[in-house]
Protein backbone atom coordinates (compact mmCIF):
# COMPACT_ATOMS: atom_id res chain seq x y z
CA UNK A 1 0.00 0.00 0.00
CA UNK A 2 1.79 3.12 -1.31
CA UNK A 3 -0.21 5.25 1.77
CA UNK A 4 0.92 3.06 4.21
CA UNK A 5 2.93 5.68 5.79
CA UNK A 6 0.93 8.93 5.94
CA UNK A 7 0.96 11.61 8.48
CA UNK A 8 -1.43 11.94 11.21
CA UNK A 9 -3.89 14.41 10.81
CA UNK A 10 -6.33 16.32 12.95
CA UNK A 11 -9.96 14.67 13.44
CA UNK A 12 -11.59 17.99 12.78
CA UNK A 13 -9.96 17.81 9.04
CA UNK A 14 -13.26 16.28 7.32
CA UNK A 15 -11.89 14.45 4.64
CA UNK A 16 -13.14 14.77 0.77
CA UNK A 17 -11.09 11.71 0.14
CA UNK A 18 -8.85 9.42 1.63
CA UNK A 19 -6.61 7.60 -0.28
CA UNK A 20 -4.83 10.07 -1.79
CA UNK A 21 -5.70 12.18 1.71
CA UNK A 22 -7.49 14.91 1.06
CA UNK A 23 -9.66 17.35 3.43
CA UNK A 24 -11.39 20.72 4.68
CA UNK A 25 -12.45 22.08 7.95
CA UNK A 26 -15.91 23.28 8.93
CA UNK A 27 -16.53 26.87 7.90
CA UNK A 28 -17.19 27.49 11.02
CA UNK A 29 -13.74 27.01 12.62
CA UNK A 30 -11.91 28.32 9.51
CA UNK A 31 -12.81 31.84 10.31
CA UNK A 32 -11.92 31.45 13.57
CA UNK A 33 -8.42 32.37 12.87
CA UNK A 34 -6.83 34.82 10.76
CA UNK A 35 -3.66 32.67 10.54
CA UNK A 36 -5.01 29.06 9.89
CA UNK A 37 -3.21 26.40 12.22
CA UNK A 38 -1.30 23.99 10.53
CA UNK A 39 -2.80 21.32 11.77
CA UNK A 40 -5.86 22.79 10.54
CA UNK A 41 -4.93 23.73 7.37
CA UNK A 42 -6.82 22.19 3.91
CA UNK A 43 -5.14 18.87 2.87
CA UNK A 44 -4.78 18.57 -1.25
CA UNK A 45 -2.89 15.72 -2.40
CA UNK A 46 -3.07 13.83 -5.79
CA UNK A 47 -0.49 11.09 -4.77
CA UNK A 48 0.90 9.54 -1.48
CA UNK A 49 2.79 11.58 0.97
CA UNK A 50 6.42 10.99 0.42
CA UNK A 51 9.00 10.61 2.90
CA UNK A 52 11.97 12.89 3.03
CA UNK A 53 14.82 12.30 5.06
CA UNK A 54 16.26 16.80 5.43
CA UNK A 55 19.93 15.19 5.78
CA UNK A 56 19.93 13.45 1.88
CA UNK A 57 17.49 16.41 1.19
CA UNK A 58 18.73 17.98 -2.45
CA UNK A 59 17.06 20.59 -4.64
CA UNK A 60 18.59 20.59 -8.28
CA UNK A 61 18.39 23.48 -10.32
CA UNK A 62 18.79 23.39 -14.00
CA UNK A 63 18.44 25.76 -17.15
CA UNK A 64 17.15 24.92 -20.40
CA UNK A 65 20.34 25.27 -22.86
CA UNK A 66 22.64 25.57 -20.23
CA UNK A 67 24.58 21.99 -18.87
CA UNK A 68 25.31 22.74 -15.46
CA UNK A 69 23.06 21.95 -12.70
CA UNK A 70 22.95 23.62 -9.53
CA UNK A 71 22.18 21.91 -6.31
CA UNK A 72 21.45 23.19 -2.81
CA UNK A 73 20.90 21.13 0.57
CA UNK A 74 18.36 21.70 3.16
CA UNK A 75 21.25 23.96 5.20
CA UNK A 76 22.67 25.15 1.92
CA UNK A 77 19.35 26.81 1.62
CA UNK A 78 18.82 28.23 5.17
CA UNK A 79 22.27 30.02 4.91
CA UNK A 80 20.82 31.92 2.00
CA UNK A 81 18.73 35.68 2.92
CA UNK A 82 15.15 34.36 4.84
CA UNK A 83 11.99 35.97 3.98
CA UNK A 84 8.50 35.59 5.48
CA UNK A 85 5.12 36.62 3.62
CA UNK A 86 1.61 35.99 5.18
CA UNK A 87 -0.51 34.42 2.34
CA UNK A 88 -3.55 32.29 1.28
CA UNK A 89 -3.63 29.09 -0.62
CA UNK A 90 -6.55 27.81 -2.19
CA UNK A 91 -7.44 24.95 -4.67
CA UNK A 92 -8.89 25.67 -7.56
CA UNK A 93 -11.59 23.51 -6.38
CA UNK A 94 -12.99 25.38 -3.79
CA UNK A 95 -16.42 25.41 -3.62
CA UNK A 96 -17.18 23.25 -6.76
CA UNK A 97 -19.90 21.28 -4.19
CA UNK A 98 -21.96 24.51 -5.16
CA UNK A 99 -21.44 24.45 -9.23
CA UNK A 100 -22.34 20.91 -9.74
CA UNK A 101 -25.33 21.28 -7.90
CA UNK A 102 -26.37 23.44 -11.43
CA UNK A 103 -25.33 20.27 -13.44
CA UNK A 104 -22.69 17.55 -12.07
CA UNK A 105 -18.69 18.32 -12.87
CA UNK A 106 -15.93 16.15 -12.26
CA UNK A 107 -13.62 16.59 -9.04
CA UNK A 108 -13.34 16.41 -5.14
CA UNK A 109 -16.40 17.93 -3.61
CA UNK A 110 -15.33 20.71 -1.71
CA UNK A 111 -17.15 23.30 0.31
CA UNK A 112 -15.84 26.63 0.81
CA UNK A 113 -12.98 25.43 3.15
CA UNK A 114 -10.51 24.28 0.52
CA UNK A 115 -8.36 27.14 1.36
CA UNK A 116 -5.96 28.60 4.11
CA UNK A 117 -3.66 31.18 5.05
CA UNK A 118 -0.51 31.05 6.49
CA UNK A 119 3.37 32.72 7.51
CA UNK A 120 6.24 30.76 5.01
CA UNK A 121 9.64 31.61 5.57
CA UNK A 122 12.07 30.63 3.54
CA UNK A 123 14.47 32.11 0.59
CA UNK A 124 13.07 33.59 -2.65
CA UNK A 125 13.11 31.55 -5.49
CA UNK A 126 14.10 35.20 -7.18
CA UNK A 127 17.23 34.62 -5.53
CA UNK A 128 18.33 31.33 -6.09
CA UNK A 129 17.59 31.95 -10.08
CA UNK A 130 19.85 34.85 -9.60
CA UNK A 131 22.67 32.45 -8.50
CA UNK A 132 21.99 30.03 -11.46
CA UNK A 133 22.38 33.08 -13.82
CA UNK A 134 18.77 33.60 -15.08
CA UNK A 135 17.91 37.39 -15.57
CA UNK A 136 15.09 39.46 -15.58
CA UNK A 137 14.84 39.77 -19.09
CA UNK A 138 15.59 36.77 -20.86
CA UNK A 139 14.83 35.66 -24.28
CA UNK A 140 13.77 32.52 -24.88
CA UNK A 141 13.10 31.35 -21.37
CA UNK A 142 9.66 31.79 -20.30
CA UNK A 143 8.59 29.19 -17.09
CA UNK A 144 10.08 27.75 -14.29
CA UNK A 145 8.83 23.91 -13.73
CA UNK A 146 8.67 22.66 -10.25
CA UNK A 147 8.88 18.83 -9.61
CA UNK A 148 7.53 17.31 -6.51
CA UNK A 149 8.98 14.24 -4.87
CA UNK A 150 5.29 12.98 -4.94
CA UNK A 151 4.89 9.81 -7.42
CA UNK A 152 2.13 7.76 -9.60
CA UNK A 153 2.29 4.37 -10.19
CA UNK A 154 3.80 4.81 -13.38
CA UNK A 155 7.11 6.98 -11.35
CA UNK A 156 5.52 10.28 -12.86
CA UNK A 157 6.15 13.25 -10.18
CA UNK A 158 3.39 15.49 -9.76
CA UNK A 159 4.74 19.19 -11.44
CA UNK A 160 3.34 22.41 -12.12
CA UNK A 161 4.86 25.67 -13.91
CA UNK A 162 4.51 29.57 -13.52
CA UNK A 163 5.65 32.02 -15.85
CA UNK A 164 9.70 33.13 -15.16
CA UNK A 165 8.34 36.62 -15.01
CA UNK A 166 6.72 35.84 -11.72
CA UNK A 167 9.03 34.18 -10.66
CA UNK A 168 12.13 36.62 -11.25
CA UNK A 169 10.23 39.71 -10.35
CA UNK A 170 11.13 41.28 -6.94
CA UNK A 171 7.40 41.87 -6.76
CA UNK A 172 6.30 38.46 -7.37
CA UNK A 173 7.35 37.07 -3.70
CA UNK A 174 7.78 33.82 -4.65
CA UNK A 175 9.30 31.46 -1.87
CA UNK A 176 11.02 28.12 -1.56
CA UNK A 177 9.43 27.60 2.32
CA UNK A 178 11.06 25.61 4.71
CA UNK A 179 8.59 26.87 7.89
CA UNK A 180 4.82 27.01 7.91
CA UNK A 181 3.63 29.27 10.63
CA UNK A 182 7.27 29.35 12.57
CA UNK A 183 7.44 25.53 12.46
CA UNK A 184 9.31 23.15 9.90
CA UNK A 185 7.02 22.67 7.22
CA UNK A 186 4.49 19.50 8.17
CA UNK A 187 4.74 16.39 5.97
CA UNK A 188 1.31 16.89 4.70
CA UNK A 189 2.35 20.36 3.33
CA UNK A 190 5.54 19.84 1.67
CA UNK A 191 8.18 19.03 4.06
CA UNK A 192 11.01 19.77 3.99
CA UNK A 193 10.62 22.84 1.01
CA UNK A 194 7.66 23.86 -0.87
CA UNK A 195 6.99 26.33 -3.18
CA UNK A 196 4.76 29.67 -2.68
CA UNK A 197 3.67 31.10 -5.49
CA UNK A 198 1.21 33.94 -3.73
CA UNK A 199 -1.78 35.02 -5.38
CA UNK A 200 -1.85 31.80 -7.33
CA UNK A 201 -3.57 28.86 -7.84
CA UNK A 202 -3.13 26.01 -5.25
CA UNK A 203 -1.92 23.38 -7.66
CA UNK A 204 1.32 25.70 -8.55
CA UNK A 205 2.33 25.47 -4.96
CA UNK A 206 4.29 22.30 -5.55
CA UNK A 207 5.14 20.70 -2.31
CA UNK A 208 7.89 18.18 -1.54
CA UNK A 209 10.14 20.52 -4.23
CA UNK A 210 13.30 18.43 -5.75
CA UNK A 211 13.74 19.83 -9.25
CA UNK A 212 13.12 23.45 -10.66
CA UNK A 213 14.05 23.34 -14.27
CA UNK A 214 13.62 27.11 -16.05
CA UNK A 215 12.89 26.62 -19.83
CA UNK A 216 10.69 27.86 -22.70
CA UNK A 217 7.96 25.71 -22.49
CA UNK A 218 5.14 25.15 -19.42
CA UNK A 219 5.25 22.23 -17.20
CA UNK A 220 4.52 19.43 -19.53
CA UNK A 221 3.23 17.23 -16.03
CA UNK A 222 -1.32 16.20 -16.43
CA UNK A 223 -1.56 18.88 -14.19
CA UNK A 224 -0.35 21.97 -16.10
CA UNK A 225 -1.87 20.52 -19.47
CA UNK A 226 -4.83 18.43 -18.71
CA UNK A 227 -6.29 19.86 -15.63
CA UNK A 228 -6.22 23.23 -13.69
CA UNK A 229 -7.96 25.06 -16.83
CA UNK A 230 -11.33 26.92 -17.68
CA UNK A 231 -14.00 26.36 -20.14
CA UNK A 232 -16.86 27.32 -21.84
CA UNK A 233 -20.23 25.96 -19.93
CA UNK A 234 -20.98 24.55 -23.86
CA UNK A 235 -17.94 22.85 -23.68
CA UNK A 236 -17.89 18.87 -22.14
CA UNK A 237 -16.50 16.10 -21.91
CA UNK A 238 -17.15 15.08 -25.78
CA UNK A 239 -15.93 18.21 -26.95
CA UNK A 240 -13.09 19.17 -24.19
CA UNK A 241 -9.73 20.57 -25.97
CA UNK A 242 -7.31 21.23 -23.18
CA UNK A 243 -5.27 23.00 -25.17
CA UNK A 244 -7.59 25.90 -26.28
CA UNK A 245 -7.07 27.15 -22.69
CA UNK A 246 -4.40 28.51 -20.68
CA UNK A 247 -3.47 27.14 -17.07
CA UNK A 248 -4.71 28.78 -14.28
CA UNK A 249 -2.31 30.75 -12.44
CA UNK A 250 -3.45 34.06 -10.53
CA UNK A 251 -6.92 33.17 -9.46
CA UNK A 252 -10.27 35.55 -9.36
CA UNK A 253 -11.97 37.34 -6.56
CA UNK A 254 -13.78 35.07 -3.88
CA UNK A 255 -15.64 35.24 -0.61
CA UNK A 256 -17.50 32.95 1.39
CA UNK A 257 -20.40 32.85 4.63
CA UNK A 258 -18.41 30.60 7.24
CA UNK A 259 -20.67 31.49 10.15
CA UNK A 260 -24.11 30.86 10.14
CA UNK A 261 -23.49 27.51 7.83
CA UNK A 262 -26.20 26.60 5.00
CA UNK A 263 -29.26 24.77 6.57
CA UNK A 264 -28.61 26.21 9.98
CA UNK A 265 -31.02 27.38 12.59
CA UNK A 266 -30.32 30.88 13.23
CA UNK A 267 -30.66 32.72 16.56
CA UNK A 268 -30.72 36.47 17.04
CA UNK A 269 -28.88 38.71 18.80
CA UNK A 270 -31.11 41.74 20.03
CA UNK A 271 -32.69 41.31 16.85
CA UNK A 272 -29.49 41.22 14.71
CA UNK A 273 -28.21 38.24 12.59
CA UNK A 274 -24.29 37.85 12.83
CA UNK A 275 -22.73 36.95 9.55
CA UNK A 276 -18.98 35.99 9.49
CA UNK A 277 -16.78 34.68 6.62
CA UNK A 278 -13.71 35.24 4.23
CA UNK A 279 -12.68 37.49 1.04
CA UNK A 280 -9.62 37.18 -1.09
CA UNK A 281 -8.21 37.88 -4.42
CA UNK A 282 -5.24 36.54 -6.55
CA UNK A 283 -2.78 38.30 -8.19
CA UNK A 284 -1.51 40.20 -5.18
CA UNK A 285 -4.88 42.26 -5.31
CA UNK A 286 -6.45 43.51 -1.55
CA UNK A 287 -10.55 43.22 -0.99
CA UNK A 288 -11.50 46.60 -0.46
CA UNK A 289 -15.31 45.84 0.26
CA UNK A 290 -17.65 42.88 0.99
CA UNK A 291 -21.15 43.46 0.60
CA UNK A 292 -24.03 41.25 1.91
CA UNK A 293 -27.91 41.08 1.35
CA UNK A 294 -30.91 39.09 2.70
CA UNK A 295 -33.54 39.95 0.50
CA UNK A 296 -32.13 39.19 -3.05
CA UNK A 297 -30.03 42.31 -3.61
CA UNK A 298 -32.65 45.15 -2.72
CA UNK A 299 -30.48 46.15 0.31
CA UNK A 300 -26.88 45.61 0.06
CA UNK A 301 -24.99 46.23 3.89
CA UNK A 302 -21.30 46.33 3.61
CA UNK A 303 -19.60 43.97 5.91
CA UNK A 304 -16.51 45.16 8.41
CA UNK A 305 -13.23 43.75 8.19
CA UNK A 306 -12.01 41.87 11.37
CA UNK A 307 -8.47 41.14 10.15
CA UNK A 308 -6.85 42.07 7.18
CA UNK A 309 -3.25 42.17 6.09
CA UNK A 310 -1.38 45.75 5.75
CA UNK A 311 0.53 44.77 2.79
CA UNK A 312 -0.72 46.80 -0.48
CA UNK A 313 -1.59 45.80 -3.91
CA UNK A 314 -0.04 44.18 -5.99
CA UNK A 315 1.77 42.61 -2.80
CA UNK A 316 -1.12 41.60 -0.83
CA UNK A 317 -1.21 37.88 -0.46
CA UNK A 318 -3.73 37.32 2.32
CA UNK A 319 -7.69 37.09 3.00
CA UNK A 320 -9.60 38.94 4.95
CA UNK A 321 -12.18 38.29 7.28
CA UNK A 322 -14.94 40.04 7.62
CA UNK A 323 -18.70 40.03 9.75
CA UNK A 324 -21.69 41.91 9.64
CA UNK A 325 -24.71 42.17 12.46
CA UNK A 326 -28.04 42.77 9.85
CA UNK A 327 -30.70 43.84 11.32
CA UNK A 328 -33.71 41.76 11.43
CA UNK A 329 -37.37 43.16 10.17
CA UNK A 330 -39.70 42.04 12.96
CA UNK A 331 -42.38 40.86 10.35
CA UNK A 332 -39.96 38.12 9.72
CA UNK A 333 -41.17 34.97 12.24
CA UNK A 334 -40.17 32.48 14.00
CA UNK A 335 -38.74 29.66 11.70
CA UNK A 336 -38.67 31.78 8.48
CA UNK A 337 -36.27 30.95 5.95
CA UNK A 338 -33.94 33.61 4.96
CA UNK A 339 -31.27 33.81 2.08
CA UNK A 340 -27.88 35.23 2.58
CA UNK A 341 -26.04 36.75 -0.23
CA UNK A 342 -21.63 37.85 -0.56
CA UNK A 343 -19.85 38.91 -2.76
CA UNK A 344 -16.70 40.63 -2.53
CA UNK A 345 -14.76 43.90 -4.23
CA UNK A 346 -10.93 44.29 -4.65
CA UNK A 347 -8.48 47.08 -5.68
CA UNK A 348 -9.09 46.37 -9.45
CA UNK A 349 -12.73 46.68 -8.59
CA UNK A 350 -13.49 43.23 -9.71
CA UNK A 351 -16.21 41.50 -8.32
CA UNK A 352 -17.67 38.00 -8.77
CA UNK A 353 -20.27 36.75 -11.16
CA UNK A 354 -24.11 36.59 -9.32
CA UNK A 355 -24.49 32.80 -10.15
CA UNK A 356 -23.36 29.69 -10.86
CA UNK A 357 -25.13 28.88 -14.22
CA UNK A 358 -23.21 31.35 -16.67
CA UNK A 359 -19.56 30.43 -15.23
CA UNK A 360 -19.97 26.56 -15.06
CA UNK A 361 -17.19 24.40 -16.50
CA UNK A 362 -17.09 20.96 -16.70
CA UNK A 363 -13.91 20.29 -13.91
CA UNK A 364 -15.83 22.70 -11.43
CA UNK A 365 -12.74 25.14 -10.96
CA UNK A 366 -13.10 29.09 -10.09
CA UNK A 367 -16.35 28.78 -8.34
CA UNK A 368 -16.38 32.30 -7.23
CA UNK A 369 -20.30 33.05 -7.79
CA UNK A 370 -22.08 34.97 -4.90
CA UNK A 371 -21.78 32.53 -2.33
CA UNK A 372 -25.72 32.03 -1.41
CA UNK A 373 -27.02 30.14 1.98
CA UNK A 374 -30.16 29.62 3.41
CA UNK A 375 -30.85 29.81 7.14
CA UNK A 376 -33.72 29.45 9.75
CA UNK A 377 -34.67 32.41 11.96
CA UNK A 378 -35.09 31.12 15.47
CA UNK A 379 -37.05 33.88 17.51
N1 LIG B 1 2.41 19.49 -4.74
C1 LIG B 1 2.68 18.19 -4.88
N2 LIG B 1 3.97 17.80 -4.94
N3 LIG B 1 1.69 17.26 -4.95
C2 LIG B 1 0.35 17.64 -4.90
O1 LIG B 1 -0.52 16.77 -4.96
N4 LIG B 1 -1.25 19.50 -4.77
C3 LIG B 1 -1.43 20.90 -5.20
C4 LIG B 1 -0.42 21.80 -4.47
N5 LIG B 1 0.90 21.25 -4.51
C5 LIG B 1 0.04 19.02 -4.78
C6 LIG B 1 1.13 19.93 -4.68
C7 LIG B 1 -2.75 21.44 -5.01
S1 LIG B 1 -3.89 21.07 -6.22
C8 LIG B 1 -3.07 22.29 -3.99
S2 LIG B 1 -4.58 22.99 -3.90
C9 LIG B 1 -2.08 22.61 -2.94
O2 LIG B 1 -0.84 21.95 -3.13
C10 LIG B 1 -2.62 22.22 -1.58
O3 LIG B 1 -1.72 22.55 -0.58
P1 LIG B 1 -1.95 22.06 0.91
O4 LIG B 1 -2.22 20.58 0.89
O5 LIG B 1 -0.74 22.44 1.68
O6 LIG B 1 -3.18 22.79 1.41
MO1 LIG C 1 -5.86 22.22 -5.77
Amino acid sequence: DPYANEPRRHIALKPASKKPFNAELSPLLLCENFITPNELFYVRNHLPVPEVDPDNYELEVEIEGKSRILSFTLDELKKLPKHTITATIMCAGNRRSEMTKVKAVKGLNWGPAAIGNACWTGVKLRDILKLAGVTEDEENLKHVQFEGLDFDATSKQYGASIPLWKAIDNRGDVLLAYEMNGVPIPRDHGFPIRVIVPGVVGARNVKWLSRIYVSVNESPSHWQQNDYKGFSPSVDWDTVDYTKSPAIQELPVISAICNPLDGQKVHLEEGYLKVKGYAWSGGGQRIVRVDVTIDGGKTWHVANFDAQDSAVPPKHWAWTLWSLKIPINEKIKDGEELEIWVKAIDSCYNTQPESFENIWNLRGVLNNAYHRIKVNVCR
